[in-house]
C-alpha cells in the first residue's frame, strides 16, 4: 500500500498534486458544514484507491517508474534463477564495481543469493572494495573468476555490467556456462557484442552504468544500502568527471536519490585519491604534451609502474582543463601493450577516432590497446586515425 501511494504520488505532475491537495481541503471544509459528506468522500476515496491498486497491478509493465522493459527483464530474471553472478569488465573501475553492487542490492531485496566476480587487477577500485570487504553483509559475496567458473551452471543468471564486448569481460567462460546472460551497458554499440547474451540493453543516454543501475533500483522501489549508494555515486562521479560532462537533469536527480539512500559525496570523492607515484607520472605527461591538430593534444606516460594506465587516464582528463584543448589522447606502454586513453569535451568524438584502431567507448571517453606495438608505431596509427576523422567531419 505504501508503495502504491508512493507510486501514485511520484507519478503525479505538480498540477495533479495541487488537485489532490484542493480535494483534501474541499473535503475538510465541506465536512465542517455537512458532516455526512465526509463519510461519502471516505467511501469514494477507498473505492478509488482500490481501483488504482488493481489497475497498477494488472498492468505489469506499468509497475515500474522508469525504463519499464529493462527493469522488468532484470527483476523477472533474478526472480527466475537460483543463483546470480554479477560481472563487470577487466580492470574493474568505479562504474563497473558500483553497478554490480547496485544489482546485488536488488538480488538481496528479492531474497536471492548473488555473487560479484572480481578480477585479478582491482587496483583502481581497491578503496571501495576494501569498504565492502569488511562489511558483514558482503561475507562470501565476492568470488574470483576461477571460483565462479567452477560453480556456474544452467541454474545461474549472469548480469554483465558496464561492457558488452567479449574480449573485455572478466570471464567469458561464466557466460558460456550460465543459463542466461543479461548485458547492462552505456557504451556505444561495438562491433563485437558478447556472444551468448539473451538480453542486451545498451543505453547510451545514461552517463554511466551506475546511473542506469540506480534508475532500475528506484524504478522498482528498492533502496540500496548507504555503502552501495556510495559506490553507485562514485561510479557516476567518475564517468561524468565529477558532474562536468554528460550531466543532465536525470544525472542530478539520480545523484540526489543516491544521497537520500545514504551516499556521502565527500566520502565518494575521497575514493579517487591518487598516489604520489602516479601523480608524478601524470604531471610529466601533462608537461610533455604536444598539440596535434584542431585542439587535439597528444601525450605519453613514460613509466614502468604497473598501474601506469591509471595515470594515463588521469592525464587525459586533466589535459581537457587546458584552454584550447578539445580532446586529449594519452598513451602508455606496459608489458608489451600500448594503452590509449582518449577524452574530449564533447565537440570531438574520441570514440570515432579510437574505433579506427580497434578501440571503443563513447564520444567523451574512449580507450584502445595495441598489442605488440611500440609507442612510436601507436602514435603514427593514432595520428592517422585523427587525420581520417577530421577529413570525415570537415
Ligand atoms: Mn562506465
Amino acid at each position: 500500500m505504501k508503495c502504491t501511494l508512493k507510486y501514485l504520488f511520484d507519478g503525479l505532475k505538480p498540477v495533479g498534486r495541487i488537485f489532490i491537495l484542493l480535494m483534501v481541503l474541499f473535503i475538510i471544509v465541506s465536512s465542517l458544514f455537512m458532516p455526512s459528506i465526509i463519510i461519502f468522500a471516505l467511501i469514494s476515496a477507498l473505492f478509488a484507491a482500490f481501483a488504482a491498486f488493481i489497475i497498477i497491478n494488472a498492468m505489469d509493465s506499468k509497475k515500474y517508474l522508469a525504463e519499464p522493459e529493462m527493469t522488468k527483464e532484470v527483476i523477472n530474471s533474478i526472480k527466475h534463477f537460483k543463483y546470480i553472478y554479477l560481472m563487470g569488465h577487466k580492470r574493474a573501475d568505479f562504474d563497473s564495481f558500483g553497478a554490480c553492487a547496485g544489482i546485488h542490492a536488488i538480488c538481496r531485496a528479492l531474497g536471492k543469493e548473488s555473487h560479484i566476480i572480481m578480477g585479478t587487477d582491482i587496483f583502481a577500485v581497491k578503496d571501495i572494495y576494501d569498504k565492502f570487504a569488511v562489511n558483514k553483509e558482503y561475507d562470501g559475496v565476492f568470488v574470483t573468476a576461477a571460483q565462479a567458473e567452477k560453480k556456474i551452471d544452467s541454474q545461474c543468471l549472469v548480469i554483465l555490467c558496464d561492457t558488452h564486448v567479449t574480449r573485455l569481460v572478466e570471464s567469458y567462460k561464466v557466460i558460456e556456462k550460465a543459463g542466461k546472460t543479461i548485458v547492462l551497458d552505456h557504451h556505444k554499440e561495438s562491433e563485437q557484442p558478447v556472444d551468448g547474451a539473451e538480453k542486451i540493453f545498451i543505453k547510451t543516454y545514461f552517463s554511466s552504468c551506475c546511473e542506469l543501475t540506480a534508475t532500475i533500483l528506484s524504478s522498482c522501489l528498492i533502496n540500496p544500502s548507504a555503502l552501495e549508494a556510495e559506490a553507485l555515486l562514485a561510479g557516476m562521479m567518475v564517468d561524468t568527471r565529477n558532474f562536468g560532462i554528460n550531466s543532465g537533469e536525470h544525472v542530478f536527480s539520480t545523484a540526489a536519490y543516491l544521497c537520500r539512500c545514504g551516499a556521502d559525496s565527500v566520502a565518494a570523492r575521497m575514493l579517487f585519491k591518487s598516489t604520489m607515484a602516479l601523480e608524478r607520472i601524470k604531471a610529466n605527461a601533462v608537461e610533455s604534451s604536444k598539440m596535434y591538430k584542431k585542439g587535439i593534444i597528444f601525450s605519453v606516460c613514460e613509466s614502468n609502474h604497473k598501474n601506469v594506465y591509471l595515470a594515463c587516464a588521469r592525464a587525459a582528463d586533466e589535459l581537457l582543463d587546458i584552454k584550447g584543448v578539445e580532446a586529449s589522447i594519452v598513451m602508455c606502454r606496459y608489458s608489451g601493450t600500448v594503452y590509449v586513453s582518449g577524452r574530449s569535451n564533447g565537440r570531438i568524438d574520441v570514440e570515432s577516432i579510437l574505433k579506427k584502431v580497434g578501440g571503443g567507448g563513447h564520444i567523451t571517453m574512449a580507450g584502445a590497446q595495441f598489442e605488440n606495438h611500440d609507442i612510436q608505431t601507436a602514435d603514427k596509427l593514432l595520428k592517422k586515425a585523427v587525420d581520417e576523422y577530421l577529413t570525415e567531419v570537415n
